[in-house]
């Protein structure tokens, strides 16, 4: 067995691509076709062929893994283009996913039939590049100028009815997928109808333009972006074969950028993050039934992702009016979703006859495992945790939702420390893909496999780590948001640091997100950990003197900034600038201008330098972990990889540079990480 597997029926030669895990056109799997299409083309007995994929999957597009190295022959589009001269039909039998590569193979086919399961996509731009193998050319032919902006502009995928809607499909087939395509050889797919030869259907240029418009702005302007509405709209202006020229060049020109390397780090980091070091692996629990505890915002957003995932949910808070509440508003949701077309119909009606609201302790013995999300309190969720203690099936997995309290003291309130862990869901919980799974001293691994197994049937994206302050992410924002107060002092108003940092990429500025969460909640957990603090250590007091004049944010219309009707000032106010020029005055510093450059690198090295210290204390896992919840979790700019992967960008000197200038900036308390486990 090859990686192409070859059969004939009918007098139709069917090749069928079988390479796990994702039918990836890799080099073998390309040489395997160029083979195929010769003996389809020189067997006089075979009318057509068939292009299918094994399992359940067509193909999952190039094999992103061969992008950092020369491209080797055959390349695709130099199969693509054998293809489509192939003087016999052949009709591509898209049995699953295809994808970039996979869609654009099937577009050099003279038909492409699929079962209702499948999708259609062609995602480059999510790796920082554009179709390099005809589909910015072929696609267009197909729906016209604005649909295929809308699909290749934004890399969403489409499924087969809609695909089919648009022209991509040409029938879709119940089953029997290569009988429905050999019908085809034989009726309507009898005769080479290449793609190329067609004409691009009429759009009206405003509709062009419109969604234009529209993928630039879900792509957040990024280059590949716009490279790829160029090459689209090139196929209703020029030939054919120039236009694929100037796409192939495209994709070359972009698949060497540092952005389209950021995009495949992270692509690969996500996809090993969900898996648990060899040493922890063990087989999860069975996990049918899921409780939450308390029905406010994170404990209704879970239970919706919970319910939405297929699990029985048990929905407990002793507040009846909150628990109806919730309840009403997660059928409400369930229907919205369903109208949307978000979840089918089905699964909607399936969710609804499995949520179980609860008010009493007693209901939760069903559970297999039980996620708390009471207020963040360590004495509120100890008291939580005696009560899962005395009423949870033996065996059942104790999760905590809490962002920064220690595991282990809420454990210590039950009787099974070892049944215990923390699941950090990121709000709006059914949202947010990212979830910490966090390990306590005494978690054993197959609890941790649970956690880990949930996030993944959540379609969350679970990173491990285990139980130290702020855990991963946390762990890195306060450090981040700490030395951007020191920029205060030192001379940049609020506005400079967030315009700096939203120019490298992140969603929001520092002090607009302080401003968004509450600043009252991080003034509540300053006060908290005063006690620890040693009074040598650099602190600014900016945000608790804002507090004491009830500027606590978007909350209160007033914060770091003002707010009016809910827009924020572009610049902070006196008040604010008086505070923050007293603060450096009782430091005893003269201000000055700080550089957008400054600030981004003082900022980024902050986080490099928190992330070699994780990694130091074990925390974090692999170095890669700590991109995939920066990304995900606190806005860090996809195209950028993530604090590590920028880190290993600036190389050893520039670290060692950047760690100095930030322990400078710091002064007594800073930590030198060890730039070695960066690199
Ligand atoms: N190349 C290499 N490896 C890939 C891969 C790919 N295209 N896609 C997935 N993998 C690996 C992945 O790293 C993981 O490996 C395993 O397969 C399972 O992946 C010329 C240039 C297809 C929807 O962007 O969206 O074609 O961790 O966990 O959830 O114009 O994978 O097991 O070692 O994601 O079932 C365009 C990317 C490429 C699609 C399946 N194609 N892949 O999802 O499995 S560029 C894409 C996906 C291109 C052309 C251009 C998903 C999937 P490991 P998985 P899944």
């Amino acid at each position: 067995m090859g990686v192409l597997n070859l059969a004939v029926r009918d007098g139709v030669l069917l090749m069928t691509i079988d390479h796990p895990p994702v039918n990836a056109l890799s080099r073998t799997v390309r040489a395997g076709l160029m083979e195929a299409l010769a003996r389809l083309a020189g067997d006089a007995l075979l009318r057509g062929g068939v292009l299918l994929g094994a399992d359940n999957i067509f193909v999952g597009g190039a094999d992103i893994r061969e992008f950092g190295k020369p491209a080797s022959a055959p390349t695709l589009p130099e199969v693509l283009a054998v293809l489509e001269a192939c003087p016999k039909p052949v009709v591509a039998g898209l049995n699953g996913a295809a994808l970039g590569g996979g869609l654009e193979l099937a577009l050099a086919c003279d038909a492409r039939i699929a079962l209702p399961s499948a999708v259609v996509g062609l995602p480059e731009v999510t790796l920082g590049i554009i179709p390099g193998a005809g589909g910015t050319q072929r696609l267009p032919r197909l729906t016209g100028l604005a649909a295929a902006i809308r699909l290749i502009g934004t890399g969403a995928k489409l499924k087969a009815d809609e695909a089919l809607r648009q022209g991509i499909l040409d029938d879709i087939a119940p089953d029997d997928l290569p009988g429905a395509a050999i019908a085809w050889l034989h009726g309507p797919a009898s005769a080479k109808r290449p793609v190329s030869a067609r004409t691009v259907p009429a759009d009206a240029p405003s509709a062009v333009e419109a969604a234009a418009q529209a993928a630039v702005k879900t792509g957040k302007g990024r280059p590949a972006v716009r490279a790829a509405i160029a090459a689209v709209k090139e196929a209703a202006e020029v030939p054919f074969a120039e236009a694929l020229q100037h796409e192939r060049h495209a994709f070359e020109t972009l698949r060497a950028s540092p952005e389209a390397a950021a995009l495949r780090h992270i692509f690969f980091a996500e996809r090993e993050a969900v898996r648990l070091p060899e040493s922890l692996r063990q087989k999860p629990r069975q996990l049918e039934t899921i409780a939450v505890i308390g029905a406010g915002t994170m404990g209704a957003g879970i239970a919706l992702s919970v319910l939405e995932a297929g699990f029985w949910l048990i929905l407990l808070d002793q507040n009846a009016a909150l628990l109806a509440a919730a309840g009403a508003g997660l059928l409400r949701q369930l229907d919205e979703r369903a109208q949307a077309g978000k979840i089918s119909f089905s699964s909607a009606e399936r969710a609804r006859e499995r949520l179980i609201l609860a008010n009493g302790w007693q209901e939760i013995d069903s559970a297999d495992l039980i996620i708390e999300a009471v207020y963040e309190d360590l004495s509120v969720k100890q008291e939580v945790f005696r009560q899962l203690d005395a009423y949870a099936k033996p065996h059942a997995v104790l999760a905590t939702n809490t962002s920064y309290l220690d595991i282990d003291q809420i454990a210590a309130a039950t009787s099974r420390p070892r049944d215990v862990l923390g699941l950090h869901f990121f709000s709006p919980a059914h949202v947010m893909k990212l979830l910490e799974v966090v390990q306590g001293a005494q978690t054993t691994p197959d609890v941790l496999s649970a956690g880990m197994e949930l996030g993944k049937r959540l379609q969350k994206l679970p990173v491990m780590c285990e139980n130290r302050f702020g855990f991963i992410g946390n762990r890195i924002y306060n450090a981040y948001r700490t030395h951007c107060e020191f920029m205060l002092e030192d001379g940049a108003w609020p506005e400079q640091v967030d315009e700096a940092l939203e120019a490298f990429g992140f969603a929001m500025g520092p002090f607009a997100v302080m401003d968004m969460s509450g600043l009252d909640i991080a003034w509540r957990m300053r006060k908290s950990r005063a006690a620890g603090r040693d009074p040598r250590a650099r602190h600014v007091p900016v945000l608790e003197a804002l507090c004491e004049q009830d500027r606590f944010g978007r909350k209160s219309n007033i914060g770091y900034y003002s707010y009016d009707g809910g827009k924020r000032a572009k610049e902070t106010d006196q008040t604010v600038r008086a505070i923050i020029a007293a603060a450096s005055e009782k430091r005893g510093i003269r201000r000055r201008d700080l550089s957008p450059e400054e600030i981004q690198r003082r900022a980024l090295m902050t986080m490099a330098n928190e992330a070699a210290l994780l990694l130091a204390e074990g925390v974090a896992q692999r170095a890669s972990d700590i991109d995939v919840v920066l990304v995900n979790g606190y806005g860090f700019p996809r195209w950028m990889g993530g604090p590590v992967h920028w880190a290993r960008g600036q190389g050893r000197a520039k670290l060692e540079e950047g760690f100095d200038i930030i322990g400078e900036a710091m002064g007594f308390g800073f930590r030198r990480g060890d730039v070695d486990l960066l690199l």
